[in-house]
């Protein structure tokens, strides 16, 4: 690939900003597109707008040798990769929208010959329907190969782990799936400048569906890990010492329980699934069932100890997603905390999370809820609530806890 060609990037999150940064780290020039103009100006100043561990140094880095750059406007570019959010709706139908909004930012910028990339999550089809899109609006362009006036269209699906992006972003294997096989080839190219994983390519429709398909396993799995969590409660099991003697067997390996699932993959990606065949997804539906009823039965556990008080103080440790990040997006333990807020008639949240330095507005608003430290917290708390085992938590001396009434849904202080 000739690697001084323009890649624009459209959407600089969490996985625009990584790849378009470590594509420029290897060679290409690259123009990154956000609409928030917050996020334009961070990156153009060399900086990163959220958390993420070795990122901040490597955009600082590019922007620094002119590599990266920041705008709020589509350029001309050679190849487009587009990562924008594909959320769902509450009623668990997929959010398209701005994938397209980029194809049709996109479509007036082409000329022929330019390799358009969908890195989103999507549903089956979506890629092809971008395609379409585009070449709706530029009926002088083909999505044929090989004339001077084709566009190349693939599905490329991230799959990196927050918190080890930029560890993942290069070793990870990347599955390609090419709208036309040379649109994949194209891509492969591309991917080959920063990727030491293994390339593997596809149609786009099979690229799709992988990228659901290693979402839902997890789903599955850690479903399965938070239904034996809430039949061991009831039954008086230990629930982690369960799953550490079953998975002695050579093939058995349970994911862990917790307050629920968290974040815009897991708990997002399966209804994608559902919603392609909702007659057939019926394991894949009721894994989601299970991860989202969690909470409300961390929820009742904690009501039921509070009721003990007049005027309960509640330690809550941790309202991220998950451990060691400030990724506060479809948490369950932030959605515990604020039930809980509300449903207590009397008493006081203190709520620990090392990761931010405020408390995100709906929980700033509720009068009983206060942002403390780990040691204060703990000091003033009846009940110590943990719902993410981030670092600074696991070397807590556990003295501290003495005579405090526990519930522990990452098994931390078991
Ligand atoms: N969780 C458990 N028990 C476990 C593992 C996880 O309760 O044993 C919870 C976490 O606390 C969190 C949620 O599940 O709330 C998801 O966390 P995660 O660390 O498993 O995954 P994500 O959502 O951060 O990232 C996933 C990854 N997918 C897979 O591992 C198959 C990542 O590789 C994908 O790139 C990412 O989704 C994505 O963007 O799709």
């Amino acid at each position: 690939m000739e690697t001084d060609q323009i890649v624009c990037v459209v959407g600089l999150g969490y996985i625009g900003l990584p790849t378009a940064a470590i594509l420029a780290a290897n060679g290409s020039t690259v123009i990154g597109v956000d609409v928030n103009e917050r996020h334009v100006d961070e990156v153009n100043a060399g900086r990163v707008p959220f958390v993420e561990p070795d990122l901040e140094s490597v955009v600082a880095g590019v922007v620094a040798q002119g590599r990266l750059r920041a705008q709020a406007q589509v350029p001309e570019a050679a190849i487009f990769i587009v990562a924008v959010p594909t959320p769902v709706t509450t009623t668990h139908e997929v959010d398209d929208s701005f994938v397209l909004a980029a194809a049709d930012s996109i479509a007036p910028k082409l000329h022929g010959g330019e390799l358009i990339i969908l890195e989103s999550t999507s549903p089956p089809g979506l890629t092809e329907r971008m395609a379409e899109r585009i070449l709706a609006l530029r009926t002088d362009l083909t999505g044929g190969s090989g004339e001077s006036n084709s566009l190349y269209f693939a599905h490329c699906p991230e799959r990196v782990l927050p918190g080890r992006i930029m560890v993942e972003i290069v070793s990870n294997d990347r599955i390609i799936g090419g709208v036309t096989p040379d649109a994949a080839e194209r891509a492969r190219e591309l991917y080959a400048t920063f990727c030491r994983g293994e390339l593997l390519l596809t149609d786009a429709r099979t690229s799709e569906m992988a990228k659901l398909a290693e979402n839902s396993y997890r789903d599955l799995n850690i479903a399965f890990a938070n239904e034996l969590s809430v039949i061991s409660d009831r039954l008086g099991i230990d629930v982690w010492e369960l799953i550490e003697l079953a998975n002695h067997h050579p093939r058995v390996d349970i994911l862990k329980p917790g307050p629920g699932v968290g974040g815009h993959c897991i708990a997002v990606d399966p209804w994608f699934i559902v919603a392609a065949a909702p007659d057939d997804a019926r394991l894949v539906r009721l894994a989601r069932e299970v991860n989202d009823a969690k909470p409300a039965f961390v929820l009742e556990q904690v009501l039921a100890k509070a009721a003990r008080y007049r005027t309960p103080v509640i330690a809550a440790l941790g309202i991220a997603f998950k451990a060691d990040i400030d990724d506060l997006r479809e948490s369950p333990s932030k959605a515990i905390v604020e039930n809980l807020a509300i449903a207590l008639a009397h008493g006081t949240l203190l709520v620990v999370e090392p990761n931010v330095s405020d408390l995100p507005d709906e929980l700033a608003k509720l009068d009983n809820v206060e942002l403390v430290d780990v040691h204060a917290a703990i000091g003033r708390a009846d009940i110590v609530l943990v719902l993410v085992d981030h670092q600074p938590f696991k070397t807590l001396d556990r003295a501290l806890l003495k005579e405090k009434v526990l519930v522990d849904t990452k098994g931390l202080f078991r």
